[in-house]
């Protein structure tokens, strides 16, 4: 049978299941990935499956989020990262050597391969070929453990490409495109896989900036095949040798197909607070900014900044614009320094910063009260860039440059002949940076700071459920919402009892305390709720305050299984006003019910009313949340 370019990944990586969408089905991990922030409690969580050594055929740790170092916190969890990779048999990339994204790319991706990072934005590594997901920490130290990763068998989207990009129009804009039109909920339990074409008319990092953004239409990953262009990039990375064709077969069957014309498209901008808010630039063009960032793992390759760098060279930043710029990594740091570009934009007024994420998880660069800024990032949901007020529209490089040139939002149409930049033939590769794991682990003693709390526990699941709604939220609550990150909070990631106290923070102040008061509760959420990052801390946190579930009317893919990691119930609400802020229920026989794969019978006995709360468990699922979390699980199953 003719196969999709997904179903051949999933079927080369199968442990368990079949192929029909909404299955539960098993795959092997061959390469994972963790960052700074999810990756320490990974890493606690891989100590305490008693594993002396990743069982992947590779693993990175990357430092890159959490940089600034404002306290001793950070520099702690780093060298805890670095001594634990040692021991562990994990790569680790230091900080200064960029965004774990971009480096993954460039050094680590290889066409036909697995990739599980503690990271929403796991897919970019879809752009070579590989099948990339975002998860939990839990589920990449499972992974890193040896573990099969579970997943629903997602549906399967063609994105049928034609033509070609016109004048100033970008990847950006094709995934913009596509938020428009299916919004930040539209690739939930799918795999948006890329053909037709137009997909040899897009570089490999053209293509990552799609793949990478594909996780803001929720989508369990994104795919490009992996043809010429691949086989260019990965040669001039120095590593031809990780090349593979592949691609679906003609006549493979999708689940759906998208029908989208490079040539029609035009720059495009996503408006606050949602990355699907999109509009043309044209629409907006005038509006007044005050800040513009450039970088995250979106839009921070070598071709994105020389773009950047000739649109800006022989001209200045307005003055009431700060502009800062980020490069994605060490290699594209170099290669602007070696070549000029980084000179034109320092002398065009432009603040560089550290290759790392900074901005864009709102460590520094927050806008001032009320302003706007202008973004090449990916997400922008009220206040990630640290000013509760601020308005942050995403948009390509060259949009953004643009308009720190203009001082307003401007289209980069209005400059001329567009900017041509040519794959180099070869990038420097210098890997001096990524430290390999020790020869001889015995030798390496791990280093842990005061910051890093034990890992919080659970018992397993209560029989009986009693508590009050805590808190109401609308649709689409993202993590950003439960847990903020930001300077303020970023550096206690390792300690549960610390960050618990800013769950939900910034929409209802007083929850953790709320919480902490009547010994946990209820959370009631609308649809879509938990979306975006994949930071397992907007469950554990909630855990740790006593959090028993969560009702919704649907759940973001990452949250959903993050939730039941730690032990939570996703329960799904029937419809609309059945409970609200402040009701008191109560859910007898939890155990049986959950095992016998029953709905919850939910008494809410403020309104003197029953009703049934269902629930999208697999039987792997269900078992988790009987024992109170996956590691209690694992462990059950390895003792
Ligand atoms: C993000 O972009 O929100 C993050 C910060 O990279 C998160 C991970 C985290 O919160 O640690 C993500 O996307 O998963
Ligand atoms: Fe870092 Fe931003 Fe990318 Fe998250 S989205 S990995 S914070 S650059």
């Amino acid at each position: 049978m003719s196969q999709s370019l997904t179903h051949k990944l999933i079927a080369s990586h199968l442990v368990s299941g079949d192929l029909s969408p909404g299955e539960e089905i098993a795959i092997r991990i061959d390469q994972t990935l963790t960052q700074d922030v999810t990756g320490v409690m990974a890493f606690l969580q891989f100590e305490a499956l008693d594993t002396p050594r990743v069982r992947t055929k590779l693993s990175v740790s990357y430092v890159d989020h959490n940089t600034l170092q404002t306290g001793f916190e950070s520099a702690d969890d780093h060298r805890y990262l670095q001594t634990a990779a040692a021991k562990f048999g994990v790569h680790f990339s230091r900080p200064g050597n960029g965004i774990c994204h971009q480096v993954h790319l460039e050094r680590f991706g290889v066409p036909g391969e697995t990739l599980l990072g503690s990271d929403s934005h796991t897919p970019t590594c879809g752009g070579l070929g590989m099948l990339a997901i975002g998860a939990g920490g839990l589920d990449v130290a499972a992974a890193m453990a040896g573990h099969p990763f579970h997943l629903t068998m997602p549906r399967v989207t063609l994105v049928h490409l034609r033509g070609a990009l016109g004048p100033w129009v970008t990847a950006k804009d094709v995934i913009l495109e596509l938020l428009r039109r299916l919004t930040v909920k539209g690739g939930v339990g799918r795999v948006m896989e890329y053909g037709g074409p137009g997909v040899a008319t897009l570089t490999v990092p053209q293509r990552a900036t799609i793949t990478n953004m594909g996780a803001e239409l929720g989508a369990t990953s994104s795919v490009f095949p992996s043809d010429a262009r691949t086989r260019a990039f990965l040669r001039a990375q120095g590593r031809a040798e990780a090349w593979a064709p592949l691609r679906a077969d003609r006549g493979a069957e999708y689940d759906d197909v998208i029908e989208l014309d490079l040539e029609a498209l035009e720059p495009l901008v996503a408006q606050p607070h949602s990355p699907d808010n999109v509009a043309p630039v044209t629409e907006l063009a005038g509006l007044r900014v005050d800040q513009v960032a450039i970088g995250s793992c979106t839009n921070s390759s070598y071709q994105d900044l020389m773009t950047v760098a000739a649109m800006l060279k022989g001209r200045r930043v307005h003055p009431e614009v700060s502009l800062v710029i980020a490069p994605g990594s060490r290699q594209v740091l170099r290669m602007l320094a070696a070549n000029g570009a980084l000179e034109t934009l320092i002398t065009a007024g432009a603040r560089i910063l550290e290759t790392a994420c900074g901005p864009c998880i709102g460590m520094g660069q927050a806008p001032p009260s009320g302003g706007v800024t202008v973004r090449s990032f990916n997400r922008n949901f009220p206040g990630r860039t640290g000013t509760r007020d601020a308005k942050a529209y995403l948009a390509s490089p060259e949009v953004c440059a643009a308009t720190a040139l203009a001082g307003t939002l401007a289209d980069p149409r209005e400059m001329g002949e567009p900017v041509k930049v040519a794959m180099p033939r070869r990038f420097p590769v210098d890997d001096s940076m990524v430290l390999p794991p020790a020869e001889d682990p015995d030798e390496v003693e791990i280093v842990r700071g005061p910051n890093i709390a034990p890992l919080p526990r659970r018992g397993e699941l209560e029989d009986t459920i009693r508590g009050r709604v805590l808190l109401e939220v609308g649709d689409n609550i993202s993590t950003d919402d439960i847990m903020p990150a930001g300077a303020e909070i970023l550096p206690l990631r390792s300690n549960i009892p610390a960050i618990s106290q800013y769950v939900f923070c910034r929409i209802a102040p007083t929850f953790s305390e709320r919480a902490k008061e009547a010994g946990g509760g209820f959370i009631v959420g609308g649809v879509n709720y938990g979306q975006g990052s994949s930071r397992e801390h907007a469950a554990l946190a909630p855990m740790a305050l006593g959090i028993r579930a969560v009702l919704a009317r649907s759940f973001a893919r990452i949250h959903h299984a993050n939730l039941v990691n730690f032990g939570i119930l996703p329960l799904k609400l029937p419809e609309d006003g059945l409970v609200g802020e402040g009701d008191e229920l109560a859910m007898e026989d939890v155990r049986a019910r959950i095992a016998a794969h029953q709905p919850l019978e939910v008494h809410n006995v403020t309104r003197g009313a029953t009703f049934q709360a269902g629930y999208d468990l697999t039987g792997r699922q269900a078992r988790i949340l009987l024992a109170g979390g996956l590691l209690n699980l694992l462990r059950e199953e390895g003792g």
